[in-house]
């Protein structure tokens, strides 16, 4: 069973003037295009396609709220890094991501997923002192681990781990075989505690 037996789609917004009010508090959920947001939302809540997921590259191109239980929302954001997207797309994504971080009162946390295979990007990079700026606790998802060998798996759990210093928290994560589904659960309600 769903440990959001209350959870539901709210909206999907294409342009700032369609968030949903502003009140209560939400953890977004950011990361590079297919680096399996959309999967690990589904897990974390425990429902299948709940966040829609593809096989193709830029499936999520518009902000995606859903509701966990009253005042308490989970954010799909649109992935970035996607070469492929018409530069006029890419720059209104840009935009309505800035202005989404930028304004948002009720965002209390983010939670970035990382294809273990890549390890962090310049994209993550970029994001993480964004995220540092606002200031906004990160958690980073580690995910696909499934597709690493353990030893690998945990190598690269303690490079990324260096390279964060104190800045942020990092678990290994799979939506495939469902490791790290917990602690990551454990993550997202203390970042949902507060206010
Ligand atoms: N093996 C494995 N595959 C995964 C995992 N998580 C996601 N995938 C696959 O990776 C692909 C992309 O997953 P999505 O969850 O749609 O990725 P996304 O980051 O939401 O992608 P966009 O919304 O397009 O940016 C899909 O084919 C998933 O089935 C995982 O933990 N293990
Ligand atoms: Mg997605």
């Amino acid at each position: 069973m769903s440990q959001y037996p209350q959870s539901k789609f709210v909206l999907s917004a294409d342009a700032p003037d369609q968030f949903p009010p502003d009140s209560g508090l939400e953890v977004a959920v950011a990361g590079r295009s297919n680096a399996g947001k959309s999967s690990a939302i589904n897990l974390i809540v425990n429902r299948r396609q709940f966040a829609r997921t593809s096989k193709t590259p830029g499936r999520t191109q518009l902000v995606n709220f859903f509701e966990l239980r009253p005042g308490r929302r989970l954010v799909d954001l649109p992935g970035y890094g996607f070469a492929r997207v018409p530069v006029a797309q890419r720059e209104h994504w840009g935009r309505l991501l800035q202005t989404y971080f930028e304004s948002r009162q009720s965002l209390s946390g983010l939670i970035l997923v990382v294809d273990i295979r890549r390890g962090l990007t310049d994209f993550d990079r970029r994001m993480l002192a964004f995220a540092e700026s606002v200031p906004l606790p990160v958690h980073i998802l580690l995910t696909k681990a499934d597709k690493l060998p353990r030893g690998r798996a945990a190598a690269a759990l303690l490079k990324v781990r260096k390279e964060l210093g104190d800045g942020a928290t990092v678990q290994l994560f799979s939506a495939t075989s469902r490791e790290g589904a917990d602690e990551a659960r454990g993550v997202l309600e203390r970042c949902l505690a507060n206010g």
